[in-house]
């Protein structure tokens, strides 16, 4: 079961979506309400859905059909960091220059207790399926991170899935890690959906396929593919880290690290088209543009 919003007549709609692919409006404002009503019944989301579904009509169009926005309005998108070996290998690669043999704080992370945690973006930043994302007019190699995003409520608990872009600079990373905050982050540097897939009902959160494509004139230029099962850590230690003396809001987003990283030449153009696909979730799709194009 996942859940979606899209626009009708110019207002937010929140819809399930069933596995057969039906599209049932609600008539809640957000994910989180629909949680609180459920809770108070004392059951979960998805067995609030089970029951009431069968009695409701469905739209008759489809998810694709629809205009979406982002699945949940994320007050703070949190991101972890070379959480998968190619994105330690990455990362080793931008800050070295290319020496492969040198051991970095890449390495010590990847091998760490504590996680790689960073602030990745606000609700304003982060845009939603088909909406454009921008490029850094300062960096002249830019890629996407296409992870699995975790949707949590505000004591930790993961609610559900999502899709995230961790859009990055690996020349400004790669120049000082105390630059990552401006490799990581800038105007529309974030997307997220195109659903969420409520959590009780994904059986095993390490076994999603993910894949990314990025088209350019229309020609594929990149493809990769991993699976969830490549995470070095658990999901919960994750959020457990970010949780620890921290204030943190429904709806937040955790990023959960990249295990594709596009070859070494590549970099985003002006006009490139993204796609990110895990599992049971769905494609997120996204056209970058540079600065002056969205102006
Ligand atoms: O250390 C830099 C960021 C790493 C990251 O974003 C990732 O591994 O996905
Ligand atoms: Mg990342």
């Amino acid at each position: 079961m996942r859940i979606i919003r899209y626009l009708e007549q110019g207002k937010a709609v929140m819809a399930a979506v069933t596995e057969e692919g039906s599209v049932y409006p609600l008539e809640f404002r957000d994910l989180f309400e629909l949680v609180q009503t459920a809770e108070k019944e004392g059951i979960t989301a998805a067995a609030w859905l089970e029951r009431e579904l069968p009695g409701r009509t469905a739209s008759g169009s489809s998810m694709e059909e629809q205009e979406l926005l982002v699945p949940i309005t994320a007050p703070e998108v949190w991101a972890a960091g070379v959480t998968y070996e190619r994105s330690r290998q990455a990362r080793n690669y931008e800050a070295t220059g290319g020496k492969l043999d040198a051991s970095t704080f890449y390495d010590k992370v990847y091998d760490a207790e504590r996680p790689e945690l960073f602030f990745k973006s606000t609700a304003a930043r982060t845009v939603g399926p088909g909406g454009t994302l921008c490029l850094r007019s300062d960096s002249a190699w830019q890629i996407p991170e296409p992870e699995l995003g975790l949707v949590i409520d505000r004591a930790g608990r993961i609610i559900g899935y999502t899709i995230g872009n961790d859009m990055s600079c690996r020349d400004i990373e790669g120049e000082n890690p105390l630059y990552l905050p401006q490799a990581k982050m800038w105007r529309r540097s974030c997307s997220i959906g195109p659903a969420i897939r409520l959590a009780d009902t994904v059986a095993d959160p390490y076994a999603l396929d993910i894949v990314c494509r990025i088209y350019r004139h229309g020609q594929k230029v990149v493809e990769g593919t991993a699976s969830t099962g490549q995470l070095k850590r658990r999901l919960e230690e994750l959020v457990s880290f970010l949780t620890r003396d921290n204030d943190i809001f429904d709806g937040t987003v955790l990023l959960t690290g990249t295990c594709i990283v596009p070859p070494n030449e590549f970099t985003l153009q002006d006009g490139d088209r993204i796609e990110i696909g895990i599992s049971g979730i769905g494609t997120l799709t996204n056209e970058v543009k540079t600065q002056e194009r969205m102006n």
